[in-house]
């Protein structure tokens, strides 16, 4: 029998934990021939729902979940970790200034970083998907010396995904017949969802959809500010459509992306389209042997430039005002 991987999950008592652990026992996480071994994390005030959670996990019977543990220490959280999905944030209160906001997340970034660099498995991959999630990244990376910067991640899988299907919706096709849609930069307000290199049914989307309009004043605000749109519907944040999308993201980044197309992921920059390396920033990529790889040689127009630098400028900034603070 195969060896169960271990898959630490932060912020388990929440509202995207209680949409994503039951996908992970049942086997969407990492296929259907791979047990798991989940490790709740929570703080203690969210240990108690965490047990709640973890008992209907059992009564679930998920033939391919090995066992549950709950813990709050991180240390603990992460030992011996192959996957973890960082959740758990601290989010913006009435009045929090940004620096504040910064400050707390890395108050719990830092110690998460520290505690997967002293014992998480060799081959952790990290999500993180809590915000803001690639500074976030930034700073547990760079709490974890001894791990490579390229195992730490952050999510924009849900932008791409919302971008897929505003745009099969406007173009009137499914979204399995759009390919190479691309997410840049930070996963905010100010990303860039492009359509530039876009195919819809092997033709350029910009072709498909030729409405210079409605990409700037429709599909772009629309893709960038649906988090709060459905808040002000749902009265909540997404939860079970982040939590699809963590799924999609770990799924592909294990078992590779298929062989057309690819999809958007915030990982380490090297460099590429003019993004300062060691920055964590979103671009199109596709993974194979277990790895993210940026995909080489876009053009990029100067409408696209603009778009994908501003977002940057954004990501750079909180860069700095976390290394002001003395966070990385
Ligand atoms: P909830 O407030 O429902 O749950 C957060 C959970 O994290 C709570 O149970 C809390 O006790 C726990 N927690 C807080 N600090 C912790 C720590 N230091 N260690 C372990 N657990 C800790 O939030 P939820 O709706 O689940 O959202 C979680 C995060 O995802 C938020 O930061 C949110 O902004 C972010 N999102 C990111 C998205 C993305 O696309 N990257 C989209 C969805 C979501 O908005």
């Amino acid at each position: 029998s195969i060896t169960p991987v271990n898959v630490t999950v932060t912020g388990a008592a929440g509202q995207i934990g209680y949409a994503l652990l039951f996908r992970i026992a049942s086997g969407q996480l990492l296929g259907p021939n791979t047990p798991v071994r989940l490790r709740l994390l929570e703080i203690p005030q969210g240990v108690r729902a965490a047990e709640g959670t973890a008992m209907e996990l059992d009564d679930c019977a998920f033939p391919l979940l090995a066992g549950i543990d709950i813990f709050d220490d991180p240390t603990a959280g992460f030992a011996g970790a192959n996957v973890a999905l960082l959740v758990g944030a601290r989010p913006r209160s009435a009045g929090m200034e940004r620096g504040d906001l910064l400050q707390a997340n890395g108050g719990i970034f830092g110690p998460q970083g520290a505690a997967i660099n002293a014992g998480a498995a060799d081959d952790i991959r990290v999500l993180v998907v809590g915000n803001p999630a690639n500074t976030n990244a930034l700073i547990a990376a760079s709490h974890a010396p001894d791990v490579p910067a390229e195992r730490f991640t952050a999510m924009t899988r849900l932008d791409h995904n919302r971008a897929l299907s505003q745009l099969a919706t406007k173009a009137g096709v499914p979204v399995t017949a759009i390919e190479k849609l691309t997410i840049w930069g930070n996963h905010s307000a100010t990303q860039y969802p492009d359509i530039f290199h876009a195919e819809i049914s092997g033709r350029p989307a910009t072709e498909v959809v030729a409405d210079q309009a409605w990409l700037e004043n429709d599909f772009i605000p629309t893709v960038a500010k649906r988090g709060a749109a459905i808040i002000e519907a749902r009265g909540a944040s997404s939860a079970a459509s982040a939590a699809n999308a963590a799924i999609s993201h770990v799924f592909d980044w294990v078992n590779g992306t298929p062989a057309a197309g690819w999809t958007s992921a915030a990982v380490v920059s090297d460099g590429s389209y003019g993004v300062p390396a060691g920055l964590i920033s979103s671009f199109p990529v596709t993974s194979t042997g277990g790895a993210w790889q940026i995909v080489p040689g876009l053009e990029i127009d100067s409408f696209s430039r603009g778009r994908i630098d501003a977002s940057v400028a954004e990501l750079i900034e909180e860069r700095d005002a976390v290394t002001a603070l003395g966070l990385i």
